[in-house]
């Protein structure tokens, strides 16, 4: 065997022995101390410290909890359907699922970033990338919505994302699978890969005050795999450094083929340099490409979705500025910036040891042009040794990502061996280690990616629960555990199940974000097309076969409750407006036989479900949510009638008009 195949079949071998509860590690039952408890018990009627927003992986999902508490608060839809919230259901949310291969209903969320203003979470929004069909989402954290979606162009697999500069000028999203650029030259013999393919890396530009986002250039880079990135910070603030593997370039069987070099890279990227270029008209206009825009309004409570079909490109290799490749050992996974932005961490998924790169030493090496040569047609490879701080020595097995704490520590997951160990970034020392049950993915410190970490608190993300939980049939919960972190020793103090496969997680402090959280939307405000100015004038009108239902709701009844006049062929629009004007008082609405979901409309907003209804006779129709003592009342009928018959059109409810 080659030494990396070696490796790697030791890495496979103690994955496997691992999944074995024979060689569960001593004292999983014991790990707790005495107070954990105390410390995790949030009594009734308080709040948590922290919100923690938590990636949902293969669910497309995001979920809120609390910290310390772990109990979970809210499950935020982003790139899947949710028939819980008609997500993707209601007509006003299915232009957010909207992409240019056309409505997608499901996608795996992986990393959530905050925004940041000088480096640190201000608690407007948090954004989300979605893995497969490459999209950005922003997430508002006065509603809890998403509210934007955007598709990036020219990549396939936006795993390298999001990741947000120092004060949230960009969002950056990078190509997990680099491939031809669209358009129809993309036509291409896969094992032209070294010639035809190519990554891209995308700077989304963030709207300081709405948020919107704008693909403002892209970098064209060799074809490599982009895995993760960290954005500068402080010293480090106007650069990027991304984690490459698959520096072999290999199109086939990459397990092996991708797995040949002993380093692999981090590309360090000048970002700021870049913006430069752009702004004096360096790059390219490519008009080829296609992807989507989607907005969310909050006045017209609905979305728009458009098409844009202009990107411009920079690519790196006519330049000598903006790219250099840090080499790394064994296929990187996490590339993780330190608070004071000087240290760089390389996570190699095979490597035996943790790189951790200088910023000072790079800009030196970079100056003095300490360079071991140029891949890719021109990109300079730096000296290991000349931009390494040091390496952590022993540290684990499968090293994956590091975060950091304010007291000049980092916390490493790392996968095969199943812990997370805490080390000194300057001295470079192994302070502490502990197992987690069990294989740890990503891991979060309150605030540790940011400038100043909040530290407290670490949440590893376990993918492999086993034994943990109750059995829940053959695929058990992910988990989180939480450690305390404010003392030398990590302390487990908490297990908690999470929704779909938690990658990447940000604590924001509760206070942050509490008394901004949006109560109700003001009716006056309400600029829906189709809104319901109070019960006078609920109504129904027909155009064609298009039959429009102007709907409220109210405590504890639905206007009209009545319907007729309805018949096969036609196309029903429940337009529900909801009047209420109270904080957590939403309606529902679900009719027999729709197949679509309910509706769950906010106070003060409106939202419209679509039904066609299939046969003839009377459908019950009903809020779908416990309101009041009444809500068993709230409810109503519809009569339908066959085609060409002519029942009059009647909507009343209470007496008939
Ligand atoms: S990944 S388990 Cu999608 Cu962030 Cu590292
Ligand atoms: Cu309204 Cu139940």
């Amino acid at each position: 065997m080659k030494p990396k195949q070696y490796l790697l079949w030791m890495a496979a071998v103690a994955a496997v022995s691992l999944s074995f509860n024979a060689c569960r590690p001593k004292g999983a039952g014991s790990a707790v101390s005495g107070n954990a408890a105390q410390r995790t018990y949030v009594p009734p009627g308080q709040y948590d410290e922290f919100y923690t927003f938590t990636s949902g992986g293969f669910s497309g999902q995001m979920s809120v909890y609390g910290l310390p508490s772990g109990r979970l608060f809210r499950v935020i839809p982003v790139f899947s359907v949710d028939p819980e919230k008609a997500w993707g259901f209601s007509e006003e949310t299915k232009p957010m699922l909207m992409t240019s291969h056309g409505f997608v209903p499901w996608d795996d969320l992986h990393h959530i970033e905050s925004s940041f203003t000088d480096g640190m979470p201000d608690g407007k929004w948090v954004f989300a990338n979605s893995n497969n069909t490459p999209r950005l989402a922003r997430i508002d954290l006065t509603t809890f919505r998403t509210a934007e979606i955007i598709e990036i162009p020219n990549t396939g697999g936006n795993h390298c994302s999001p990741f947000t500069t120092e004060n949230s000028e960009y969002v950056i999203a990078a190509t997990r699978f680099s491939v031809p650029p669209d358009g129809p030259e993309s036509d291409v013999p896969i094992d032209s890969y070294k010639e035809n393919f190519k990554g891209h890396i995308s700077f989304v530009s963030v709207d300081k005050e709405t948020g919107e986002f704008d693909i403002t250039f892209q970098l064209k880079t060799p074809g490599l795999n982009f895995d993760l990135s960290g954005a500068g910070k402080g010293i480090s603030g106007g650069w990027l450094f991304i984690s490459c593997y698959n520096s072999e370039q290999a199109h086939t069987l990459q397990e092996v083929n991708a797995s040949q070099n002993d380093k692999d890279f981090i590309m360090a990227i000048n970002w700021k340099k870049a913006e430069e270029y752009f702004k004096a008209g360096r790059g390219t206009k490519q008009t080829n490409v296609r992807y989507a825009h989607n907005k969310w309004d909050e006045h017209t409570h609905s979305a728009t979705h458009e098409i844009k079909t202009e990107v411009t490109v920079l690519d790196v290799a006519e330049f000598d500025d903006l790219a250099y490749l840090l080499p790394c050992p064994k296929s990187p996974h996490g590339a993780d910036v330190s608070p004071t932005g000087e240290y760089i961490v390389g996570s190699g998924k095979l490597a035996a040891l943790i790189p951790v790169f200088s910023f000072e030493k790079l800009q030196q090496a970079i100056a003095n042009k300490e360079f071991e040569g140029e891949r890719y047609g021109g990109i300079p490879v730096m000296k290991y040794e000349s931009v390494l701080h040091g390496e952590v020595q022993k540290p684990g097995l499968g090293p994956l990502h590091t975060e950091f704490d304010a007291k000049g520590n980092a916390y490493t997951s790392f996968f095969v061996s199943s812990e997370v160990v805490k080390w000194n970034v300057e001295s470079l020392e192994v302070l502490d280690r502990q197992p987690t049950y069990y294989s740890v993915g990503h891991l979060m410190v309150a605030g540790g990616n940011s400038k100043n970490p909040y530290g407290k608190y670490l949440v590893a993300y376990n993918k492999i629960t086993k034994d943990r939980f109750l059995p829940t049939g053959p695929e058990l919960a992910h988990s989180a555990q939480l450690f305390d972190i404010s003392g030398d020793k990590m302390e487990l103090l908490l297990d908690f199940p999470t929704i779909g496969e938690p990658h990447y997680a940000q604590a924001i402090p509760a206070e942050m974000l509490m008394d901004k959280s949006l109560k109700i939307y003001d009716i006056n405000a309400n600029a829906h097309p189709h809104k319901t100015n109070g019960e006078a004038e609920a109504r129904i009108e027909r155009e064609g076969n298009i039959v429009r239902v102007y709907m409220t709701t109210i405590r504890s009844h639905l206007t009209p409750d009545v319907i007729e006049g309805i018949r096969l062929g036609d196309e029903v629009y429940f337009h529900v407006t909801n009047l209420e004007q109270d904080w957590d008082m939403p309606h529902g609405f679900a009719i027999k036989g729709a197949n679509n979901s309910e509706l769950l409309i906010m106070p003060g907003e409106t939202t419209t479900l679509k039904w066609v209804p299939d046969r003839v006779g009377i459908f019950p129709f009903y809020c779908t949510d416990f309101c009041s003592a009444l809500h068993q009342e709230m409810s109503g009928y519809v009569r339908v009638s066959p085609k060409g018959s002519n029942v009059p059109m009647t909507a009343y409810t209470g007496t008939k008009k």
